[in-house]
């Protein structure tokens, strides 16, 4: 069976897909679990020449087309499924969006199949050509009737995971900044519950985690042409001790000589853990991206954060201290926020000297306990249907119009990155150096990034 997985291209409003291209590891690790079976990988955001006729005809010569789905991506999902059908090709599709929302099975005749949680064993089966009755974790058509069969446990020790398989693409376009880049995943899920946040449904609150020797073993399988790694683990630093040993093994094994690490931390573990911060920072980390969402307590309550602001300034002075940059992440529109909250923490962003942020509205992702909310109040249209969404802000809150979330979004952009002490970053002007040997390349796309405009560039996607 020829099967076709496919990345479908990202339509975000933030300028995100400009400023970062990361390889399809949901894909890479489907092929690795199956590796055997005939597999390509195709990653509409990287290759940008398919139109409608292309796309027909490179679909008809599969017998099989997979994707992956975040909700962003749910209207172009249902597109390709749509031309698949009219080719006679079965889909499937996996990831957030299906699992979170499985009932879409049943609105659209285009789906055949979706994978609800973890894809590899229930992938794999699928491509052994198990009856799909007995395949834990699928949702499938049979004679127009839809069979959900029982929840697939979680796999029980990641150590366990096959190796993904990399060889399927091109690496030449992945880029974090600019910087050759390639990602690594060592843990999966997160014990907190913040009310957005898809994590928590998706892997019911359990966090399992790669062995520090394995978390070696996937750093030795990155290309020698990428210099970067981002680690895609929501909470990667959640439990200190297994970070430090990662970071004494990177050290040991020299793997720092070629690669730089950025990482998703919560802002408590950073406060609660300098110790681990300063070892990150010698075993090559450079950067974490951190959800402040608010800086305002109240916000972070409504939320359930679970932290106090007072963690806020430690963690980001810890950072400071030990040369790490700051990705900050923050929500436009949390429910109680006036325009004056919002405009505070666009201020904060950059008195606090945060090195980069980005900004999102406040979305209703299906299936988390802000969806509901905001249906009840209300917050969102009872007829708001994800298939139509133009990934504008989708909620509109008691103080802020959607028309008003906008705006300050874009003020958010402006008034951040043409900030003077954003554009003379020192900070950014080293990594240059940390990469000698794309130095030139790397320089080169900063120039178009300063000169094409910051705040249109983050815009005008
Ligand atoms: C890396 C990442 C990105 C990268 C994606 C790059 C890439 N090419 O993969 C970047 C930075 C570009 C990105 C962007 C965004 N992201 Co993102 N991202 C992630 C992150 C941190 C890791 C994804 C990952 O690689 N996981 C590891 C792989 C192995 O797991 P996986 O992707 O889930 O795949 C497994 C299963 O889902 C399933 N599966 C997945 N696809 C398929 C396909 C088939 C055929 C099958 C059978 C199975 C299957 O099997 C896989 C193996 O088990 C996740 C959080 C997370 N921990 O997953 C958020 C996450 C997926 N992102 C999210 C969001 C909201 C966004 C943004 C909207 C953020 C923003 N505001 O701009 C944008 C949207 C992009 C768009 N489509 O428009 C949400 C998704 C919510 C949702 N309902 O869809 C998540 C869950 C974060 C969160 N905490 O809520 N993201
Ligand atoms: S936002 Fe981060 S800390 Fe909160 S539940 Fe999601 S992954 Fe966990």
């Amino acid at each position: 069976m020829k099967t076709l997985l496919i990345y479908p291209p990202f339509r975000i409003n933030a300028g995100m897909g400009k400023v970062m291209c990361s390889p399809p590891l949901s894909l890479m690790n489907l092929a690795g679990a199956s590796p055997d079976s005939d597999i390509e990988i195709l990653d509409l955001n990287v290759d940008h020449s398919y139109g409608i006729d292309k796309m027909e005809k490179k679909i008809r010569k599969f017998d099989l087309v997979g994707m992956s789905c975040m909700t962003n991506m749910y209207r172009i999902v249902l597109n390709i499924c749509k031309i698949a059908k009219r080719n006679d090709v079965p889909t499937l599709i996996g990831g957030f969006h299906p699992t979170l929302d499985k009932h879409i099975i049943e609105d659209y005749d285009c789906i055949d199949m979706i994978v609800r949680g973890e894809g590899e064993e229930t992938f794999k089966e699928l491509m052994d050509g198990k009856p799909k009755e007995e395949i834990l974790g699928l949702s499938y058509k049979n004679n127009g009737r839809i069979h959900n069969n029982p929840d697939r446990p979680f796999i029980r020790d990641l150590d366990d995971l096959p190796y993904p398989k990399k060889d399927l693409i091109d690496y030449d376009p992945y880029h974090y900044l600019w910087v050759p880049a390639d990602v690594v995943e060592t843990s999966r899920g997160c014990p907190f519950d913040c009310n957005f946040c898809c994590v928590t449904q998706f892997y019911q609150r359990k966090y399992r985690m790669k062995s520090p020797y394995r978390v070696i073993r996937d750093l030795y399988q990155v290309p020698e042409s990428q210099n970067l790694v981002f680690f895609v683990d929501d909470n990667f630093t959640l439990d200190s001790k297994r970070i430090i040993k990662i970071c004494k093994l990177i050290q040991q094994s020299h793997l720092n000589s070629r690669l730089r690490f950025v990482c998703q931390s919560r802002v408590d573990d950073v406060a609660n853990h300098p110790e681990m911060v300063k070892e990150m920072k010698k075993a090559g980390f450079i950067c974490f991206f951190m959800g402040f969402e608010s800086f305002r307590q109240n916000s972070l309550n409504t939320m359930n954060k679970q932290y106090k602001l007072n963690k806020v300034k430690k963690a980001i002075r810890i950072c400071h201290q030990n040369d790490i940059m700051i990705f900050g992440s923050f929500i436009i529109g949390n429910i109680g926020e006036t325009k004056e909250d919002v405009r505070f923490n666009i201020e904060m962003m950059s008195k606090l000297k945060l090195d980069f942020m980005m900004t999102n509205p406040l979305t209703a992702f299906p299936g988390t306990p802000l969806y509901y909310e905001a249906l009840e109040n209300g917050w969102v249209d009872k007829e708001f249907r994800f298939e139509d969404w133009d990934f504008g802000p989708m909620v509109k809150t008691p103080d802020l119009s959607k028309d008003d979330i906008q705006e300050l979004l874009d003020e958010s952009y402006e008034s951040f990155y043409t900030n003077p002490r954003w554009l003379v970053l020192d900070k950014i002007k080293g990594i240059k150096s940390l990469f000698s040997k794309n130095a030139g390349w790397v320089s080169k796309q900063m120039m178009s990034f300063f000169s094409n405009g910051i705040s249109k560039f983050m815009m005008n996607l």
